[in-house]
Protein backbone atom coordinates (compact mmCIF):
# COMPACT_ATOMS: atom_id res chain seq x y z
CA UNK A 1 0.00 0.00 0.00
CA UNK A 2 1.90 3.13 -1.00
CA UNK A 3 0.93 5.86 1.51
CA UNK A 4 1.37 10.00 1.36
CA UNK A 5 0.27 12.81 3.98
CA UNK A 6 -0.47 16.14 2.71
CA UNK A 7 0.21 18.33 5.96
CA UNK A 8 -0.97 22.24 6.32
CA UNK A 9 -2.58 24.29 8.14
CA UNK A 10 -5.63 24.29 5.90
CA UNK A 11 -6.98 27.41 7.95
CA UNK A 12 -9.66 26.59 5.51
CA UNK A 13 -8.85 24.74 3.09
CA UNK A 14 -8.73 26.31 -0.73
CA UNK A 15 -8.87 24.97 -4.35
CA UNK A 16 -5.30 25.40 -4.38
CA UNK A 17 -4.70 22.82 -1.48
CA UNK A 18 -7.61 20.45 -3.02
CA UNK A 19 -5.63 20.71 -6.26
CA UNK A 20 -2.70 19.13 -4.77
CA UNK A 21 -4.37 16.26 -2.88
CA UNK A 22 -7.04 15.48 -5.64
CA UNK A 23 -3.93 15.23 -8.02
CA UNK A 24 -1.82 13.31 -4.49
CA UNK A 25 -4.82 10.53 -4.56
CA UNK A 26 -4.23 9.44 -7.93
CA UNK A 27 -0.89 8.71 -7.37
CA UNK A 28 -1.09 7.09 -4.00
CA UNK A 29 -3.03 4.59 -2.82
CA UNK A 30 -3.68 6.29 0.61
CA UNK A 31 -3.44 10.09 1.07
CA UNK A 32 -3.95 11.47 4.51
CA UNK A 33 -4.49 14.44 5.09
CA UNK A 34 -3.22 16.16 8.58
CA UNK A 35 -4.37 19.63 10.26
CA UNK A 36 -1.37 19.82 11.86
CA UNK A 37 -2.22 21.82 14.97
CA UNK A 38 -0.21 24.93 16.26
CA UNK A 39 -1.83 25.85 19.80
CA UNK A 40 0.37 28.70 19.59
CA UNK A 41 -1.57 30.33 15.98
CA UNK A 42 -5.05 31.44 16.60
CA UNK A 43 -7.15 30.27 13.83
CA UNK A 44 -10.24 31.23 12.26
CA UNK A 45 -11.78 27.84 12.10
CA UNK A 46 -11.21 25.02 15.03
CA UNK A 47 -9.16 21.91 14.21
CA UNK A 48 -12.03 19.99 14.16
CA UNK A 49 -14.37 22.79 12.23
CA UNK A 50 -11.45 22.43 9.46
CA UNK A 51 -10.94 18.54 9.25
CA UNK A 52 -15.16 18.60 8.78
CA UNK A 53 -14.77 21.07 6.27
CA UNK A 54 -11.91 19.04 4.14
CA UNK A 55 -13.71 16.10 4.29
CA UNK A 56 -16.58 17.40 2.87
CA UNK A 57 -14.34 18.92 0.03
CA UNK A 58 -12.94 15.26 -0.75
CA UNK A 59 -15.61 13.01 -0.35
CA UNK A 60 -15.58 11.71 -4.12
CA UNK A 61 -11.78 11.13 -2.89
CA UNK A 62 -12.09 7.46 -1.75
CA UNK A 63 -8.61 7.03 -0.82
CA UNK A 64 -8.42 10.52 1.59
CA UNK A 65 -8.13 10.25 4.94
CA UNK A 66 -8.62 13.29 7.13
CA UNK A 67 -6.82 13.68 10.38
CA UNK A 68 -5.31 16.20 12.78
CA UNK A 69 -2.00 15.86 14.85
CA UNK A 70 -0.17 18.22 17.69
CA UNK A 71 3.38 17.67 17.39
CA UNK A 72 6.12 16.62 14.31
CA UNK A 73 5.16 15.92 10.94
CA UNK A 74 7.71 12.85 10.94
CA UNK A 75 6.05 11.50 14.01
CA UNK A 76 3.02 11.44 12.24
CA UNK A 77 4.55 9.95 9.10
CA UNK A 78 6.27 7.43 12.06
CA UNK A 79 3.01 6.13 14.16
CA UNK A 80 0.83 5.53 10.15
CA UNK A 81 4.36 4.16 8.23
CA UNK A 82 4.09 6.97 5.49
CA UNK A 83 7.56 7.14 3.60
CA UNK A 84 6.54 10.55 1.42
CA UNK A 85 5.33 14.09 2.40
CA UNK A 86 3.64 15.93 -0.86
CA UNK A 87 3.76 19.54 -1.03
CA UNK A 88 2.13 22.26 -3.57
CA UNK A 89 4.89 25.15 -4.77
CA UNK A 90 3.50 28.06 -5.91
CA UNK A 91 6.19 30.40 -6.43
CA UNK A 92 10.17 30.35 -5.55
CA UNK A 93 9.04 32.56 -2.49
CA UNK A 94 7.92 28.91 -1.21
CA UNK A 95 11.11 26.95 -1.88
CA UNK A 96 13.31 28.61 0.30
CA UNK A 97 11.21 27.49 3.50
CA UNK A 98 9.96 24.61 1.79
CA UNK A 99 13.35 22.98 1.16
CA UNK A 100 14.34 23.99 4.80
CA UNK A 101 11.25 21.95 5.92
CA UNK A 102 12.40 19.20 3.28
CA UNK A 103 15.87 18.87 4.44
CA UNK A 104 14.94 18.70 8.09
CA UNK A 105 12.71 15.83 7.67
CA UNK A 106 14.49 13.48 5.87
CA UNK A 107 17.45 14.37 8.23
CA UNK A 108 15.46 13.61 11.19
CA UNK A 109 13.61 9.82 10.10
CA UNK A 110 14.16 9.81 6.40
CA UNK A 111 11.02 11.10 5.20
CA UNK A 112 10.92 12.16 1.30
CA UNK A 113 9.39 15.12 0.51
CA UNK A 114 7.93 15.37 -2.99
CA UNK A 115 6.54 19.02 -4.73
CA UNK A 116 4.11 19.16 -7.44
CA UNK A 117 3.67 22.66 -9.03
CA UNK A 118 0.53 24.19 -8.50
CA UNK A 119 -2.17 24.37 -10.82
CA UNK A 120 -1.24 28.01 -12.24
CA UNK A 121 -5.28 28.87 -11.81
CA UNK A 122 -4.18 28.75 -8.20
CA UNK A 123 -0.61 30.26 -7.74
CA UNK A 124 -1.59 33.04 -6.31
CA UNK A 125 -3.79 31.63 -3.64
CA UNK A 126 -3.38 31.05 -0.01
CA UNK A 127 -5.85 30.51 3.13
CA UNK A 128 -4.87 33.84 4.66
CA UNK A 129 -5.49 35.83 1.06
CA UNK A 130 -8.78 34.77 1.16
CA UNK A 131 -9.69 35.39 4.70
CA UNK A 132 -8.03 39.11 4.39
CA UNK A 133 -10.21 39.84 0.92
CA UNK A 134 -13.08 37.98 2.45
CA UNK A 135 -12.79 40.08 5.35
CA UNK A 136 -13.59 43.16 3.52
CA UNK A 137 -15.67 42.18 1.50
CA UNK A 138 -14.42 40.48 -1.78
CA UNK A 139 -15.64 37.75 -3.71
CA UNK A 140 -13.32 34.37 -2.72
CA UNK A 141 -16.56 32.12 -4.24
CA UNK A 142 -14.44 30.77 -6.75
CA UNK A 143 -11.41 29.77 -4.74
CA UNK A 144 -13.21 27.69 -2.25
CA UNK A 145 -15.18 25.17 -2.14
CA UNK A 146 -18.68 25.66 -1.85
CA UNK A 147 -19.23 24.41 1.68
CA UNK A 148 -15.91 26.42 2.71
CA UNK A 149 -16.88 29.41 1.36
CA UNK A 150 -20.33 29.06 3.53
CA UNK A 151 -18.80 28.59 6.27
CA UNK A 152 -16.28 31.59 5.62
CA UNK A 153 -18.62 33.95 5.20
CA UNK A 154 -20.84 32.90 7.71
CA UNK A 155 -17.98 33.59 10.19
CA UNK A 156 -16.49 36.29 9.41
CA UNK A 157 -20.53 37.90 9.84
CA UNK A 158 -20.32 37.08 13.26
CA UNK A 159 -17.73 39.03 14.00
N1 LIG B 1 -1.25 25.78 -4.66
C1 LIG B 1 -0.54 24.68 -4.38
N2 LIG B 1 -0.23 24.24 -3.14
C2 LIG B 1 -0.67 24.98 -2.13
C3 LIG B 1 -1.43 26.17 -2.32
C4 LIG B 1 -1.73 26.55 -3.67
N3 LIG B 1 -2.42 27.66 -3.94
N4 LIG B 1 -1.71 26.68 -1.09
C5 LIG B 1 -1.13 25.86 -0.21
N5 LIG B 1 -0.51 24.83 -0.82
C6 LIG B 1 0.18 23.67 -0.22
C7 LIG B 1 1.62 23.93 0.13
O1 LIG B 1 2.31 22.74 -0.13
C8 LIG B 1 1.63 24.09 1.62
O2 LIG B 1 2.79 23.58 2.20
C9 LIG B 1 0.44 23.20 2.03
O3 LIG B 1 -0.48 23.33 0.96
C10 LIG B 1 -0.24 23.65 3.29
O4 LIG B 1 -0.51 25.04 3.23
P1 LIG B 1 -1.04 25.80 4.56
O5 LIG B 1 -0.88 27.25 4.33
O6 LIG B 1 -2.40 25.29 4.89
O7 LIG B 1 -0.13 25.26 5.70
P2 LIG B 1 1.30 25.72 6.24
O8 LIG B 1 2.19 26.18 5.13
O9 LIG B 1 1.05 26.64 7.37
O10 LIG B 1 1.82 24.31 6.77
C11 LIG B 1 3.08 24.15 7.35
C12 LIG B 1 3.11 22.83 8.11
C13 LIG B 1 1.97 22.76 9.12
C14 LIG B 1 2.95 21.69 7.12
C15 LIG B 1 4.50 22.77 8.82
O11 LIG B 1 4.68 23.90 9.64
C16 LIG B 1 4.64 21.51 9.65
O12 LIG B 1 4.93 20.45 9.12
N6 LIG B 1 4.37 21.63 10.98
C17 LIG B 1 4.37 20.52 11.90
C18 LIG B 1 5.48 20.64 12.95
C19 LIG B 1 6.80 20.18 12.36
O13 LIG B 1 6.97 19.04 11.99
N7 LIG B 1 7.73 21.15 12.26
C20 LIG B 1 9.05 20.91 11.72
C21 LIG B 1 9.05 21.11 10.22
S1 LIG B 1 10.64 20.75 9.55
Amino acid sequence: MRRAVCPGSFDPITNGHLDIIARASRLYDVVHVAVMVNKSKQGLFTVEERMELIREATRDHGNVQVESHHGLLVDFCKERDIPAIVKGLRAVSDFDYELQMAQMNMGLSGVETLFVPTNPTYSFLSSSLVKEVAAWGGDVSHLLPPAVHEALVRRLAGR
